[in-house]
């Protein structure tokens, strides 16, 4: 069993894709041990998204993901890590197969409404970053 961190984007929240989203976790099968939703602050969001410091967009990916509530969740599932990122679809949403959430939510890189951890190593920083010991289930 493997962990990952995956995340409703402001974009996704806004249009009231959460309930839909969430239904094809459960479909899925992954185990929703974290589950918040909240705004996230400057400074973690430039923690969150510190390999990007240097890129062009990155003022303008701070300013969206902390503009309006996200839901913040941790996935428990066999490769969960591979098979959200999976789900998600590539980030730029005109290169997603099709049936991806991105594929069928999302038509820009800039929002593209669900964002989940690159790496084992990843998920273990981003977990960290997100949520407290004691709000995850065991
Ligand atoms: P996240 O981290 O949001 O799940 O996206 P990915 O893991 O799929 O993609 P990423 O790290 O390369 O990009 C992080 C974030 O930055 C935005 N972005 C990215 C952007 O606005 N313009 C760009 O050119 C790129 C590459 C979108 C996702």
């Amino acid at each position: 069993m493997e962990r990952t961190f995956a995340m409703i984007k402001p974009d996704g929240v806004r249009r009231g894709l959460t309930p839909e989203l969430l239904a094809r976790i459960a479909r899925k099968g992954y185990r929703v041990v974290g589950l918040k939703q909240m705004v996230i602050s400057r400074q973690t969001a430039e923690t969150h998204y510190s390999e990007h410091r240097e890129r062009p967009f990155f003022g303008e990916l701070v300013d969206f993901i902390t503009g309006g509530p996200v839901v913040a969740m941790a996935l428990e599932g066999n490769e969960a890590v591979a098979g959200w990122r999976a789900m998600m679809g590539a980030t730029n949403p005109a290169n997603a197969a099709p049936g991806t959430i991105r594929a069928d939510f999302a038509t820009t890189t800039g929002e593209n409404v669900t964002h989940g951890s690159d790496s084992a190593e990843s998920a273990e920083r981003e977990l960290g970053l997100f949520f407290a010991a004691g709000e995850l289930l065991d």
